[in-house]
């Protein structure tokens, strides 16, 4: 009886361990959840773009002032630039529009995302730059008003009728940087501008802590798994 609750106790041992490594209060978690907290406190939004399908996923996002939005981009070659709801797939030209520039992911996700800091709750517009992309209704929108007839159904609707996407000059407005939520694996490189080459990025990254962490702790559930199999052969 002693012998066989002794082996219960220590076969549940690992299962503890494993509950410790999911602990849902850990900030560099690698759940699909698109919202996370960064460190300083900051919520992040994140949109996959192109991920699998012509689209931004999530592409309707509710921010908060300071919040941030990062764009996590996978294969091929995608972007994401502002435009106004008026215009469809041409960049906002008053200065102070976001153009993240061709992103290039070969697998995966890219190691690179764009971070744009949200300033205000007006309805802001965005699009992927690459050629026929956003006639294919890639595109998205943050803190789209909730009455009116500017919706992205209707964004996404007109863009259908535009004969050209437009690429904006100048890299601007985020920050391009190694994810601050969710992981970032694959191999990529990014390009800066349409005609510059292509480099990899040597920024270390959180989601390498992350990696990190994650293969300490299946050391320790294979070390306890281990011993109560020791221990659980030594009383057969
Ligand atoms: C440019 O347009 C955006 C979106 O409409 C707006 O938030 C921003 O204040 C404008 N900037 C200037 C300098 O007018
Ligand atoms: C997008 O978000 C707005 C505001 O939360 C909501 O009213 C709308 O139904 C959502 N979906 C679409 C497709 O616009
Ligand atoms: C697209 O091209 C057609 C045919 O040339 C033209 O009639 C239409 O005005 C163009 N649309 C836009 C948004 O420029
Ligand atoms: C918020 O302001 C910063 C600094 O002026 C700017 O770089 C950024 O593009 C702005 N965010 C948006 C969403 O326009
Ligand atoms: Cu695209």
């Amino acid at each position: 009886m002693f012998y066989s609750a002794l082996a219960i106790v220590l076969s549940a041992l690992p299962l503890a361990f494993a509950q410790y490594g999911n602990d849902p209060a850990s900030t560099t978690s690698s759940s699909p959840a698109s919202v996370s907290t960064t460190s300083s406190g900051a919520t992040v939004h994140v949109i996959k773009v192109g991920d699998g399908a012509l689209a931004f996923s999530p592409n309707n996002i509710t921010a908060a002032v300071n919040d941030i939005v990062e764009f996590h981009f996978y294969p091929a070659k995608h972007s994401v630039a502002q435009s106004t709801f008026a215009d469809p797939c041409v960049p906002l030209t008053n200065g102070t529009s976001f153009f993240s520039g061709s992103m290039s992911t070969t697998s995966g996700v890219n190691v690179n995302t764009f971070q744009l800091t949200i300033n205000n709750t007006a309805p802001i517009w965005f699009y992927c730059a690459y050629p026929g992309h956003c006639e294919q209704g890639m595109a998205g929108v943050i803190n789209q008003a909730t009455t009116g007839t500017k919706t992205l159904d209707a964004y996404i609707a007109a863009a259908a009728n535009v004969n050209s996407t437009v690429a904006p000059s100048n890299v601007q407005g985020g920050v391009i940087a190694a994810a601050l939520a969710g992981s970032s694996t694959g191999t990529s490189s990014t390009t800066g501008t349409s005609t510059s080459t292509s480099s990899t990025s040597t920024s270390t990254s959180k989601s390498a802590g992350v990696e990190t962490k994650g293969a300490i702790r299946w050391m320790l559930l294979g070390f306890t798994g281990a011993v109560a199999v020791g221990v659980g052969s030594l009383m057969v």
